[in-house]
């Protein structure tokens, strides 16, 4: 559990900080019961390793498979309401104007929670491309406004494409795919310029985002890590809030200034 003198150090270091950037991983929207990345797999994809699931291969070799397990990862999404986690990170931000929050999550619960200045460095699982991006980088989808004659057949293949006829795919990063490069690199910027990062709800296994808190600190900032367990971010941390972020973020919060 986290001691109350930790919480009051975190508090003193934000209030005390000119540039803030957090970090956020699956774990600040567990508690809004959005699964973290690996608990997304039960029934149909149960046997599926994730890594195996959310790759261009793997949508090339079976386009459905990939396409439904996305469809019953966005339900999950469109149920999901901000919890006090997202909350606490949008009063930070209010304290604190200079604080972007750089997310490798693919739920839009930061936008939801009324944050400003948020970078999604793996895509947002609610909006669809086309898989041969035709018409540029991405070539959204807008699956509502699609002709009924291309409206898509639940038992079918995933939608075509509205322009060229390839298969409609979530506008999300795979795994092998590059991170959209804007973002990568303002979040990067972001990350030598802070003078504390705060690391909230990932395990710190995915590159290049899992870097961004190594260049953070590199670069003399100070980094703060909530996470109930420990993360690969943990050896560099200098203060861990050991505790679910929807408890632990609304204490900090109560001691800012
Ligand atoms: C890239 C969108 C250049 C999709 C995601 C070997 C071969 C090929 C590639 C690689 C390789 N080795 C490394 C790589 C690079 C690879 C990678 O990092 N692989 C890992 C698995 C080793 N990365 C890439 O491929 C990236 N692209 O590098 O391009 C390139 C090109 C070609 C070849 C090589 C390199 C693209 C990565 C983006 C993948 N897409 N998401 C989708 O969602 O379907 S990543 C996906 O997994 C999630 O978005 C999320 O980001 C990630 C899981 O990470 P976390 O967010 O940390 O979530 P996790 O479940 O792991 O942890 C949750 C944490 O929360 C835990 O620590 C837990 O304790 C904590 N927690 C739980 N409850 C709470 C809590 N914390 C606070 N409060 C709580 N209540
Ligand atoms: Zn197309």
């Amino acid at each position: 559990m986290t001691t109350q003198a930790k919480i009051d150090a975190a508090a003193r270091l934000i209030n005390g900080a000119k540039k803030i950037a957090v970090l956020t991983g699956a774990g600040v929207s567990k508690e809004s019961g959005v699964p973290t990345f690996r608990d997304a797999l039960e029934g149909l994809w149960a046997r599926y390793d994730p890594q195996e699931l959310a790759t261009p291969q793997a949508f090339q070799r079976n386009p459905k498979l990939v396409w439904d397990w996305y469809e019953f990862r966005r339900k999950m999404v469109r149920k999901a309401k901000p919890n006090p986690g997202h909350v606490a990170l949008t009063e930070i931000q209010k304290r604190k104007p200079d604080t972007w929050i750089i997310t490798q999550n693919v739920d839009d619960l930061h936008e939801q929670a009324g944050s400003q200045n948020v970078i999604h460095l793996h895509g947002n699982i609610a909006s669809t491309k086309c898989s041969a991006d035709c018409c540029g980088k991405p070539t959204l989808i807008d699956l509502d406004a699609l002709p009924d004659t291309l409206k898509w057949d639940a038992e079918k293949q995933p939608p075509p494409c509205p322009y060229c006829g390839a298969y409609a795919r979530p506008d999300v990063v795979w795994f092998g795919e590059v991170l959209p490069a804007d973002a990568l690199s303002h979040a990067h910027d972001l990350s030598v310029a802070c003078d504390v990062m705060i690391v909230v709800g990932t395990s710190g296994l995915v590159t290049p985002a899992a870097n961004l808190p190594h260049y953070a600190k590199r670069a003399g900032a100070m980094v703060v890590e909530v996470n109930p367990d420990h993360s690969m971010i943990s050896p560099i941390a200098d203060l861990r809030l050991e505790a679910p972020s929807g408890q632990a973020l609304p204490r900090v919060v109560e001691r800012l200034n």
